[in-house]
């Protein structure tokens, strides 16, 4: 039987972790296609994932740090990405691996396959909205454990529901979970958020704690999100962010950074560019001011970032 590694994007967040971890939990239940399902994890989980996987009793998923190529005879070794699908923010080598499968709420950029995939992929607020769908199309109930797990991961990558990705799916299926689980969908959220240890944020963290590569107008452009209740205490270290926002950026010989401080309290994000970040203040229509740009209202990387940066490039 063929073990099938699922995993999401580098510099894993609750979503990237939680949607691999239950999709391989489904993926067995039902025994799809066969295959045994083991979720990886492409670097060290947040805060809240290790927590939230301690108290339901689960192993952490099992770093993983490159697909080597097949030896020879054997076949390549199958994937299923979750939350992402762009080699640039994958795991080394995929190259050398097959994509047997994608679940995922991203665009689509600079993705092919030599064989045929299943890929399911909704414009919605998480990655787990997708999976707690997927339970549903293959008749599975979901366990107290699972809904958590999943809800977890609706609930920080929709910033509560708040964020402008978050659709009436996201509403419904957080509702219904909440139902299951006898709480109140935000107020849970808002628990898993402050398990964080947000207030000893070094610079370091706040820059590459959740970062991804996208090319733009044939440059590398890093953007980084770093989620807090209270920006005021990283807007006192912006000199030390910056510092660690040119190393980051060296480390990974990209163009340019761009970090956003996003405060889900105020709602809205403090931006900050390093390098060659014409396309980022083309797309976002701001400046490179030293102490960042308050973008009031912006929440999301994906929708209010990444994608009008892409859009005017
Ligand atoms: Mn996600």
């Amino acid at each position: 039987m063929s073990k099938v590694l699922v995993f999401g994007h580098q510099n894993p967040d609750n979503d990237a972790v939680m949607s691999a971890v239950v999709l391989a939990q489904l993926l067995n239940q039902v025994e799809f296609n066969g295959c045994t399902y083991e979720a990886r994890a492409l670097g060290p989980l947040p805060a809240e994932s290790a927590k939230l996987l301690a108290d339901a009793g689960l192993p952490e998923p099992m770093l993983l740090d490159a697909i080597e190529p097949a030896a020879e005879g054997e076949d390549p070794q199958q994937v299923i990405l979750t939350d992402h699908n762009e080699p640039g923010q994958s795991v080394a080598g995929l190259a050398n691996a097959q994509i047997v499968g994608v679940v995922d709420h991203h665009r689509f950029g600079d993705f092919t396959t030599a064989a045929p995939l299943t890929i399911v992929a909704m414009p919605w607020g998480s990655s787990c909205t997708v999976v707690a769908k997927l339970f549903e199309v293959l008749g599975q109930e979901l366990t107290d454990t699972q809904a958590k797990l999943l809800l977890s991961a609706m609930m920080t990558d929709t910033l509560m529901l708040k964020s402008p990705t978050t659709t009436d799916v996201d509403r419904a299926t957080a509702a219904k979970l909440g139902e299951q689980l006898g709480v109140d969908p935000v107020k849970f959220g808002m628990e898993v958020f402050l398990s964080r240890p947000s207030g000893s944020f070094t610079p370091e963290q706040m820059v590459g704690n959740d970062i991804k590569l996208f090319e733009v107008a044939g440059k590398q452009l890093l953007i980084g999100q770093y989620e807090t209740v209270d920006k005021t205490r990283a807007l006192g270290m912006i000199p030390e962010i910056r510092e660690a926002m040119r190393a980051y950026q060296a480390q990974k010989g990209a163009d340019g950074i761009v970090l956003c401080i996003t405060d889900i309290m105020e709602e809205g994000s403090q931006v900050l560019l390093e390098g060659d970040t014409a396309a980022a203040q083309k797309g976002l229509k701001i400046e490179d001011v030293a102490d960042g740009v308050w973008c009031p209202g912006v929440l999301s990387r994906k929708k209010q970032v990444a994608a009008p940066i892409l859009a005017a490039n």
